[in-house]
């Protein structure tokens, strides 16, 4: 494609298609577009994250993040159609010109870009980050066990070989540090959300404890908000609560951290499984998919920009 128009939602891409898409949709919208790196993954590829602003200095910030498990394409899919929704609606939808207008929205559609393209060559259920361990013949980081919010505990493994290994060290994973720094350095993130599948659920903190974080009952009025607004387009039924309490114990995980940083509105969404397909949904589900999931965003998004 040789523009944001031509590109085709509808189906999966590869990673260099993704990054001429993020390069293609700057270009065409320079006042509202930008392409922040925040680093480099562990073999070199550049971490981008998509800055969508109307101006201003430090205005507060919506982080969205998809891919960081790299198997989940229907995230990384819905992600670059998100993007282009945040474009065509700016202007012309009034809930999501009005959170421009006071926001900043931060999109990183590959999250872990080592882990993509290792998906497309060599092993599509490939799930961690590609950095050798050292003394082990396995490869890889589980990037959601391995952030600094009860890093170590029960609900991670400490063997490489793992599905989730946390990782030498908290923020031990290059494309994991290199979130933190960056919300460390906005220092002005209001809502923080990541996006996996499949399990149709939405999520909030804790992973790591039983014990409520101290917004919970917030979180959960609107997530049942978000989750009621997503099943409006074509009745997906999602559940929702505390990570523990909904999936399963999971320490160091993404928004556990970010939420301790005092991002308020951290929510992690498990998008749809349909049917036996799990990880590996047909091309003809990104779409619905990315549609009813935009809709849950904008109630989070609206609800972070009138609180
Ligand atoms: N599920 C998540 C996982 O990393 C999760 C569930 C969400 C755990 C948020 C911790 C925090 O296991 C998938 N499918 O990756
Ligand atoms: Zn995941």
């Amino acid at each position: 494609p040789r523009t944001s128009d031509d590109y085709d939602y509808s189906n999966y891409h590869t990673i260099a298609d993704i990054y001429a898409f993020q390069d293609m949709l700057v270009a065409e919208n320079p006042n509202l577009v930008s392409k922040i790196v925040i680093g480099q993954s562990y073999q070199g590829r550049p971490l981008n994250v998509l800055k969508f602003s109307t101006g201003g200095t430090n205005k507060p910030g919506i982080w969205l993040d998809t891919g960081i498990h790299s198997r989940e394409w229907v995230t990384q899919a819905s992600g670059t159609w998100f993007a282009k929704k945040i474009v065509t609606d700016y202007g012309r939808d009034a809930a999501l010109t009005a959170i421009l207008d006071k926001m900043d929205i931060f999109l990183e559609i590959v999250t872990n870009p080592d882990g993509y393209y290792y998906t497309h060559t060599s092993n599509r259920m490939w799930r961690k980050t590609r950095k050798p361990n050292p003394g082990s013949s396995c490869v890889g980081t589980d990037p959601n066990r391995n952030w600094d919010a009860g890093f170590g505990g029960p609900g991670a493994s400490d063997s490489p070989c793992s599905e989730t290994y946390r990782g030498p060290k908290a923020h031990s994973e290059s494309e994991v540090k290199s979130i933190v720094d960056f919300v460390k350095s906005h220092g002005n993130l209001q809502a923080f959300v990541s996006i996996h599948s499949y399990s149709q659920m939405l999520l909030y903190p804790y992973g790591y404890t039983r014990t409520s974080c101290k917004d919970e009952s917030e979180l959960h009025n609107l997530a049942r908000k978000a989750i009621t607004d997503l099943a409006s387009l074509y009745g997906t039924s999602y559940r929702y609560g505390s990570i523990i309490n909904t999936i399963y114990q999971a320490s160091g995980g993404t928004i556990d951290w970010t939420y301790n940083q005092g991002i308020k509105y951290s929510y992690t969404f498990e998008l749809r499984a349909t049917g036996c397909y799990g990880f590996i949904p047909p091309a003809n589900q990104i779409l619905p998919t990315a549609k009813e999931t935009w809709l849950a965003l904008m109630a989070i998004m609206e609800h972070t920009k009138d609180n």
